[in-house]
């Protein structure tokens, strides 16, 4: 087998607040508008949500995303950054950044590549995945906010652990499905049990 443990990170919702981003530059260019609180989000997509809330919110915040600037802007998760770093360095440790980005490739691509070197260093571009399906991505474990990870692989080599974020923490895991509840969390043990 292979010696060395491969980590696939997503980055929206794990490494980069795509959430708390969204809320702040959604209620800037939309003052007068309905918004729903980090608290109240349920779902993986910002745009179902809003488009219940009412029926045009859905492009508005599609437009916030597709904005130049806006995957660039994003903060960093609290942690994220040295956890990543200190991941990196590891002994027999491949860390890869494995980030989906939105069809609108204006400016989505390019910024997820920026925002790496900005916040990991030039270093990091190197280990930038972007996919679609990440399934088709071979690793031993893949840390993701999102519950259900599918593509054309129905069985895919890695452990999908669940990264806690506003929009799932209160669904009840699968059984089987392993939680980080942020980067405070044992991330270290969690590596140490793919080994
Ligand atoms: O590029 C991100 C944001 C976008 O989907 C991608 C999720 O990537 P991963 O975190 O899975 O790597 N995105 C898009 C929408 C709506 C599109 Br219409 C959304 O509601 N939430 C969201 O994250």
């Amino acid at each position: 087998g292979n010696p060395r443990l491969r980590v696939l990170l997503d980055m929206d919702g794990v490494i980069a607040d795509f959430e708390g981003g969204f809320l702040k530059k959604y209620r800037q260019k939309f003052p007068n508008e309905p918004f729903i609180s980090l608290e109240d989000r349920r779902g993986f997509w910002v745009s179902t949500q809003y488009g219940e809330l009412r029926g045009d919110l859905c492009d508005k915040a599609i437009s916030i995303w597709e904005s130049k600037n806006f995957f660039l802007e994003l903060e960093p998760l609290p942690g994220s950054v040295e956890a990543v770093k200190a991941m990196a360095t590891m002994e027999n440790t491949d860390v890869f950044i494995c980030t989906s980005p939105i069809k609108h490739y204006a400016h989505c691509p390019y910024e997820k590549y920026a925002w790496v070197e900005k916040h990991l260093g030039p270093d990091f571009l190197e280990k930038v995945i972007l996919t679609r399906d990440k399934t088709v991505v071979s690793g031993d474990i893949l840390i993701d906010d999102k519950p259900d990870i599918l593509g054309v692989e129905p069985n895919p080599s890695w452990e999908h652990v669940l990264f806690t974020a506003c929009h799932n923490k209160h669904l009840r895991a699968s059984s089987t499905q392993r939680r980080l509840l942020s980067w405070a969390d044992d991330w270290r043990g969690v590596l140490e049990s793919k080994r």
